[in-house]
């Protein structure tokens, strides 16, 4: 794949250096949308020998979140790409939602040439301005000879301490001016994340050491930061040295398995729930991983409670550490190293298993959650589909989760039941309808398990378009969508927050299964909870797309008041 193109000219044009860059950072993969100003990209794409396969999507933003679905289950850098004016501007919020989850994802939007500059061409934007704010590097190309070493910043700024997105405009006239072939060079470490990890102070070390040895009761609150750096068997050996219980926020879950007796699951007012949140509670020491201690997470700052519990922060970037608690130890450093480094300290601690309270929790948690699994109520529960979803499904499949019903509820029940990203949901913005793109992005990231993707009927509306994408290519994606009719979280806020004064949340019936069926996806409606088990297995056994469509009950009861952590 990443043997050098054989054409023998000293030069290239910008668009075939651009091919090249991409190849030498070991890009496998570019999803994108067609425009003028990218015919140059295009052309060379289609004339040089790259091996790199090009997912051709029906817009942009879909394009992005594919990017980062397959950078979010396969450590490497996601790329995208689309034209100058509407294309940049539709890529958008796929680029933020990576910037902000910490994930490497490149954007390469075209752009009406440095010629045409200024003189009210069509689709003409200031795409460095508009970037500017929601990626971590951002670069206009103004010259050919630039291209090489723009793309080897880009490349390294996405996958460097504190991974993001990266966006790189390249005009018309940059595609086809000459670039030098000697110039043209990458380094492929930096086309994986973290390419780069950076070793804790060990004054640190020796104080976070002294501070976990002393606490009684130590718990690690872990978020995605530990499962970008796969820091999991030196958490794990640090957990069970110490026999502290770990808990994980939504992007931190995969952190450890759930089915470990020192798992808590996820905490926090998405995902969380009472029983969990109680082990945060006991803590007298707490240990933040790779987490930026968000409201979310701590319910706004009250679990733990201030000044409760010591607390160690361990993160990559020290601009989260101290933000949101006083922090006792900070650890500004990669999360495996540091996690090794803790190991090293306390190497000659093995406390005895003491795991009762997480028992406890977790047991009375499932009994709330079990007894409404069980229920033949129609329309279905939300608790009944999780429960089936994870019959249906081994620990190894992919898992992507839209917001509403699905990532509450599947962050609090469905069992991760091992290391590593297997269940995942867009929760930096938390924008509607990024499963199903996500979901295509993950199944190229990680072809050889299942894929997916979960979302609401609000969810589906924002991108069924995406569904020609995978019907075009094949893919054995199923898709399952909780028809409910109404903006449920929301209409959720309105009862728990607002008297039950409904506002503009109701919206029409859609037959989801039948809009499938039209793109070409093999579909089932069911209305009925006992035949849900044998349609989700059908479905996940079928080898192309396939999409469920389950007459759901709208949740009205499972959320706390929106004051309570947005406000
Ligand atoms: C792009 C975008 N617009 C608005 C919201 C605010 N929002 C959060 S949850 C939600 C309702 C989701 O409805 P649906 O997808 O039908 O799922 P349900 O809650 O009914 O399960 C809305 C509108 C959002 N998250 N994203």
């Amino acid at each position: 794949m990443n043997k050098p193109v054989d054409t023998p000219a000293a030069t290239l044009t910008g668009a075939e250096a651009v091919v090249e860059m991409l190849r030498a950072h070991g890009v496998e993969v570019i999803f994108g949308l067609c425009g003028d100003t990218s015919l140059p990209l295009y052309d060379a794409l289609a004339r040089l020998p790259h091996g790199m396969k090009h997912v051709l999507t029906r817009d942009e933003r879909h394009a992005a979140y594919m990017a980062d679905g397959y950078a979010r289950v396969s450590a490497k850098v996601g790329v995208c790409e689309g034209p100058s004016g509407g294309g940049a501007t539709y890529i958008l919020p796929g680029l933020v939602e990576a910037n902000e989850s910490s994930i490497p994802v490149l954007a390469i939007n075209t752009d009406v040439s440095v010629s045409s500059r200024g003189r009210f061409t069509l689709t003409e934007l200031d795409q460095k301005a508009l970037m500017k704010p929601l990626t971590k590097w951002n670069a206009v190309l103004d010259r050919s000879a630039d291209i090489p070493r723009t793309f080897r910043a880009a490349f390294n700024a996405m996958t460097t301490g504190r991974p993001g997105a990266a966006h790189i405009a390249l005009p018309f006239d940059v595609q086809n001016g000459p670039v030098e072939r000697a110039d043209v060079w990458g380094d492929p470490s930096l086309g994986l994340c973290p390419s780069r990890r950076v070793a804790p102070d060990p004054y640190c070390v020796e104080m976070a050491a002294k501070l976990l040895r002393n606490a009684r009761r130590p718990v690690f609150l872990c978020g995605g930061g530990l499962v970008i750096a796969r820091a999991q068997d030196e958490l794990i050996e640090l957990a069970e040295r110490l026999s502290a219980p770990v808990a994980t926020t939504i992007s931190g879950q995969g952190s450890i398995s759930e089915e470990h007796p020192l798992a808590v699951g996820v905490v926090g007012s998405n995902g969380g729930t009472p029983e969990t949140r109680s082990i945060v509670d006991q803590a007298d020491l707490v240990v933040f991983v790779g987490c930026r201690a968000g409201s979310v997470t701590t319910e706004r700052w009250r679990h733990p409670a201030p000044g409760a519990a010591k607390v160690v922060h361990l993160d990559v970037d020290a601009e989260t550490v101290g933000v949101n608690y006083k922090v006792d130890v900070p650890l500004i450093a990669d999360a495996r190293l540091a996690l090794g480094a803790l190991n090293e300290a306390l190497s000659d601690l093995k406390r005895p298993r003491e795991a009762a309270a997480v028992l406890k929790a977790k047991t009375e948690k499932f009994a709330k959650f079990n007894a409404l699994a069980a229920s033949n109520d129609r329309p279905i529960k939300p608790e009944r589909l999780v429960a089936e979803l994870s019959k249906a499904l081994g620990p190894d499949d992919i898992v992507v989760a839209d917001p509403g019903t699905p990532c509450p509820y599947l962050s609090a029940y469905y069992p991760v039941r091992r290391t590593g990203r297997t269940l995942f949901s867009n929760r930096a913005h938390g924008a509607l309808g990024y499963a199903m793109a996500a979901s295509v992005g993950a199944h190229f990231g990680r072809p050889e398990v299942k894929t997916v993707a979960v979302m609401g009927d609000g969810s589906f509306g924002m991108c069924a378009g995406e569904l020609e994408t995978l019907v075009r290519y094949k893919l054995p994606i199923t898709m399952v969508v909780i028809r409910n009719a109404v903006y449920g979280w929301i209409k959720a806020g309105q009862k728990t927050g607002y008297g039950g004064r409904y506002f503009s949340v109701d919206f029409g019936v859609t037959d989801h299964a039948k809009v499938a069926e039209a793109f070409g996806v093999k579909s089932w409606k069911v209305e009925d909870p006992a035949k849900l088990g044998a349609a989700l297995k059908e479905a996940i056994a079928f080898g192309g797309p396939t999409l469920v469509d389950v007459v759901c009950q709208p949740l009205q009861e499972a959320r706390a008041p929106v004051s309570e952590w947005v406000a």
